[in-house]
């Protein structure tokens, strides 16, 4: 091998252990279902021992940034509890889109209308169950990914702003979890959902400023502490953890970045559920 290849190997698993450094749980994090205490945060991602498996609702919006799930996003979250060998069961709600947006205009298709079941089922490849059946009885934790989707399917706050509607479906799923003691897992703009909901919780959408175009909804950071939840700012490649409520955030596409940023935030998300 030339010196220049094992230049680059060496750059790329240092690039590797850099990104293992942002799945590590902060000090005092209690025990999580993926992992137990004593096993490092690549231990349990690659535990061969058997563990309890962990049963997680994944609630869809439709499918489209502009007017549904961030697909990424979705993707991203079901690369990383497949990997962490939890039970997935998606769910979306059966009303119809607030919006259908051509995605190649960024504009509303006039006079179509889609309903967020069906759109989810794509995400799903098939296998979706309405929301109104998902109870918390049956889950260890629920996730939310992002898109315009949760802001004008799952609420209404890309029109309401802070005085968002919440689909009852949603406000009934976040406050069942939350009652329960089971973590809620949310990224991008999905955070506001548990803002709006849960009201006094810490939750991340990333920075507070938009910093030359980086962080071009930095403003929602403003309206969720105007609902008397705390935005904690935080790096797109991180997660935010809430011990208390046991909701963990993820600013994901908030930040106008790389995939691969987008997915190790979705993971370290996904691992501190
Ligand atoms: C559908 O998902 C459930 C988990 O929610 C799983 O048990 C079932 O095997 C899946 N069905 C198919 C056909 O993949
Ligand atoms: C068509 C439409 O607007 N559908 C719904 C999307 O979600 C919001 C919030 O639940 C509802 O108010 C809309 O009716």
């Amino acid at each position: 091998m030339s010196s220049r290849t094992m230049a680059a190997l060496r750059a790329l698993v240092a690039s590797r252990l850099a990104v293992t450094a942002a799945f590590a749980p902060r000090p005092g994090l209690r025990a999580l279902p993926f992992g137990g205490p004593a096993q490092s945060p690549r231990a349990a991602f690659h535990a061969s021992a058997p563990r309890p498996v962990t049963r997680v609702a994944v609630v869809l919006s439709g499918c489209g940034v502009y007017d549904g799930t961030e697909l990424h996003e979705a993707s991203s979250i079901l690369v990383h509890l497949s990997r962490a060998g939890a039970e997935v069961q998606i769910f979306a709600p059966d009303i119809p889109q607030m919006h259908v947006i051509d995605h190649t205009k960024g504009q509303p298709s006039e006079g179509e209308t889609r309903n967020v079941l069906t759109e989810s089922a794509r995400i799903a490849r098939g296998n979706i169950t309405d929301l109104a059946k998902l109870s918390a009885a049956n889950h260890d934790a629920a996730v939310f990914p992002g898109g315009f989707g949760a802001a004008k399917n799952l609420s209404t706050f890309a029109v309401d702003g802070g005085d968002c509607k919440v689909n009852k479906d949603v406000e009934r799923v976040l406050k069942e979890f939350h009652q329960a003691g089971k973590p809620i897992g949310l990224c991008c703009i999905a955070p506001v959902l548990a803002a709006k909901v849960l009201r006094r919780v810490e939750v991340t959408v990333g920075h507070e400023q938009e910093e030359g175009g980086r962080w071009p909804h930095a403003g929602t950071a403003q309206v969720i502490k105007a609902l008397g939840a705390k935005h904690c700012v935080t790096g797109v490649t991180e997660a935010h953890v809430d011990q208390k409520n046991k909701v963990v955030t993820t600013p994901a596409f908030m930040c106008d970045t790389a995939f691969h940023h987008i997915h190790d935030g979705v993971g370290a998300m996904a691992f501190s559920l």
